[in-house]
């Protein structure tokens, strides 16, 4: 936290490093004085907010993550139900009050409503909702606000009760008339209203199914904008109602929404036989639709309205907004928290092309979450990139992320708080790529003197579900920041890393597989032999092949590398540790390692089977054993020490804890036990959600405890 600390100490804190170029390593042992300068006993993180240091320079490989191409903003239109969503809309679309006339639809269905919304648009008016049986309190205050000359009522008793247009009539007072628009369905109810707005001999009119509320919501929108009707038909069969207005309103034209699943060919033949040419403008899906009618009718539109695809209940009084904007209404899936393609194809197309400067999302978070809303700007402004069409997840594992999906879910979470996180890359592995980092703080842009966190995933390249790990704790941590006052401390009094794949090319090359190659290693050549890469994580230099936990054989699975950091992707962990002593202290107090599998909490050593070997203190080993406990209890993993699964000498922890008296964990993720072929290292997606969710407690935990492990033992005087 920013409060009560000197600007000047901020301002000379170092900031993480972003790039392995020769000048910030030089920079990194020039702080450091070498590795061994951190083996002194841990001190507290507090001491190190002293002398002043250069402030570092923006990091050379951040730049690889896009600029934006332009400003876009976005607003978000919702209120606490559906109600309260079409007030906060109606304000919206006439903020200024008074109006010919208003529309009042039920809320418990979608047809009333949407066939009003061009209507209302077409009479300057604005639409509002109302429960079937009563008139909510926030809509009778906006309906006197907007001091209508008239009300329509959309649809007969059945849809909205005597007892309402009493509401309405001791709302308004005596002299405002009231009166219905209805029919025996709702396709005779959307005649009616649009015999009430439209005069005869109309030159376009859209056609939608009255069977799903997304084709006639999106046709809608760019109806309103054009000032056209819209009526409703049956998917296979066009109703009377509907042909006696046809009739009336004698269009050249009729563009049917929705494809032939939609909206027949029978339909389409029946409109044309009335005389209008017939027009069909449609996608593969209720998203294409909305997309294709945008495209058709508003092509430059800059601002668009947003909908979920999935539920009617928050858009339903956007229409006449969207007439008043000129706006079309794009759709997209509601959330994005384990669903990687969150705004679908056709929307995320759309926005790419039509580059919009303002996006109005409709309806609440539940509607369309916060990460929703702010994929939608980056793919508006060209943050976000599609993903090519290798390395990818089959598509019954497509709720994983992909490298480009995970970077673009890294981004959007920056998009939405650049306050709290700033993305940058830790270096480049053997094939070049980008390891990716995010660090998660208030003030994130300034090196903060507050306890450290790092987390890591994908040493191991088929352990899918770790960056699913790392990706859920960004999540938490920035979607909960608000709502959740525990998040909330933890973000403002730490400062956390994510390292989301160290392991990138085994990564890339594992996704290569049908469906996976089951690899583990990096993909560095080795000398001598076709045997193709490096155990990460028995690369690192602490023991290093000391004591048969490692292979010494290029082509074994633990194969430990020809010398310790000889594989570029540990150097690139190694320096990024390094970098964060400061003053001589390092920041970093806690760390977990995510793996598959086993559902185990694992503490060093793992190089020998000694509980405290001489290079432990005894205070320390039972912190370990204590916060392990703790972490477990929240999880139902097993505690133990790394030596008790298996030897492993050369691996990460040990030598976060020898070379750092950092508490260091390795997290072994489900499951226990294989449960198919390829299960043991990637679950299917259908578990990403509740085993990522089942180690928020624990994470939460590692992230508390930074300021002093020690408190796991009762021992916070060890922390002065
Ligand atoms: O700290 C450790 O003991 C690491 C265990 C890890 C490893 O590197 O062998 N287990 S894994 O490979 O199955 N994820
Ligand atoms: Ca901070
Ligand atoms: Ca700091
Ligand atoms: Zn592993």
């Amino acid at each position: 936290m920013r409060r009560g600390r000197g600007g000047a100490i901020l301002a000379a804190m170092r900031r993480p490093p972003a790039s392995q170029s020769a000048a910030f390593v030089g920079l990194a042992v020039l702080v450091l004085g070498g590795p061994l300068a951190a083996v002194s006993a841990p001190n507290p993180v507090r001491a190190a907010a002293t002398a002043a240091l250069e402030p570092p320079t923006r990091p050379v490989l951040a730049a690889a993550v896009p600029e934006p191409s332009h400003e876009v903003t976005s607003e978000r239109l919702g209120g606490t139900d559906r109600y309260g969503t079409s007030v906060a809309i109606s304000a919206r679309t006439v903020p200024e009050g008074g109006v010919p006339v208003v529309y009042l639809a039920s809320g418990a269905g979608f047809a009333d409503a949407l066939a009003a919304g061009p209507a209302a648009a077409r009479s300057g008016g604005a639409l509002l909702l109302t429960r079937p049986d009563r008139l909510p309190a926030n809509v009778a205050t906006e309906l006197v606000r907007l001091a209508p000359g008239r009300v329509v009522v959309a649809g007969g008793p059945a849809a909205v009760s005597e007892a309402v247009v009493d509401e309405v009539r001791a709302a308004l007072g005596p002299d405002v008339p009231i009166e219905r628009a209805a029919g025996p369905d709702r396709y005779g109810t959307a005649a009616a209203l649009v015999d009430g707005a439209f005069e005869a001999t109309t030159p376009l009119l859209f056609l939608a199914s009255g069977a799903g509320f997304p084709d006639a919501l999106a046709a809608g929108a760019v109806a309103a904008a054009i000032g056209a009707p819209v009526l409703l038909t049956r998917p296979d069969r066009l109703p009377p109602e509907t042909v006696r207005a046809i009739r009336r309103l004698r269009p050249e034209r009729v563009v049917i929404a929705g494809g032939p699943a939609a909206v027949s060919p029978a339909v389409a033949t029946a409109v044309a036989a009335l005389g209008p040419t017939v027009e069909r403008v449609g996608g593969a899906d209720r998203f294409g639709t909305a997309t294709a009618l945008a495209k058709r009718f508003l092509p430059d539109a800059s601002t668009v309205l947003v909908a979920s695809g999935l539920g009617f209940a928050d858009a339903l009084a956007a229409v006449p907004l969207a007439g008043r904007l000129g706006a079309p209404i794009l759709l997209t899936w509601p959330d994005s928290v384990s669903w990687p393609a969150s705004v679908p194809h056709p929307t995320r197309d759309e926005l790419r092309r039509r580059a919009p400067t303002s996006i109005l999302v409709l309806g609440g978070p539940a509607a369309v979450s916060e990460f929703v809303r702010y994929e939608l700007v980056g793919w508006a402004d060209g943050r976000l990139s599609v993903p090519p069409p290798e390395p990818d997840y089959p598509a019954f594992d497509s709720r994983y992320h992909n490298p480009t999906e995970l970077l673009n879910a890294v981004i959007v979470a920056a998009i939405w708080r650049p306050d709290l996180v700033d993305i940058f890359s830790i270096g480049t592995s053997y094939q070049g790529r980008d390891i990716w980092a995010a660090k998660v703080s208030d003030n994130v842009t300034v090196d903060e003197p507050e306890p450290e966190v790092l987390v890591d995933a994908l040493h191991h390249a088929r352990e899918h579900l770790t960056v699913e790990q790392a990706l859920y704790l960004l999540n938490v941590l920035v979607g909960d920041y608000e709502s959740d006052p525990a998040v909330r401390r933890l973000v403002d009094e730490r400062e956390v890393f994510i390292v989301f794949a160290l392991n990138p090319d085994g990564w890339a090359f594992d996704l290569g597989g049908s469906p996976y190659r089951g690899w583990r290693k990096n993909r560095q050549p080795n000398a001598g032999t076709s045997a193709v890469g490096t155990d990460p994580n028995r690369n690192y230099d602490y023991r290093w092949g000391c004591c048969g936990g490692s292979s010494g054989n290029p082509s074994a699975w633990n194969y430990r590398g020809p010398a310790p950091w000889s594989a570029p992707e540990t150097r690139a962990m190694r320096d990024f540790v390094e970098s964060r002593v400061v003053e001589g202290r390092q920041q970093i107090r806690t760390h977990v390692s995510l793996h598959t599998n086993g559902e185990l909490i694992l503490y060093p050593y793992g190089y020998t089977k000694v509980d405290v070997p001489a290079d432990m203190d005894p205070v320390d080993q039972r912190t370990y054993v204590a916060m392990a406990r703790a972490m477990a209890r929240t999880n139902g993993y097993r505690p133990m020490q790394s030596s008790d699964l298996y030897i492993t000498d050369g691996d990460q922890i040990d030598w976060m804890y020898a070379r750092h008296r950092i508490f260091s964990f390795t997290f072994e993720l489900y499951p226990t036990e294989q449960v198919s072929s390829h299960a043991d290292h990637e679950p299917p997606d259908e578990v990403i959600v509740r085993e990522t969710t089942r180690n928020r407690a624990a994470l939460l935990y590692l992230i508390d405890l930074a300021d002093c492990p020690y408190r796991a033992i009762g021992a916070s005087d060890r922390c002065g």
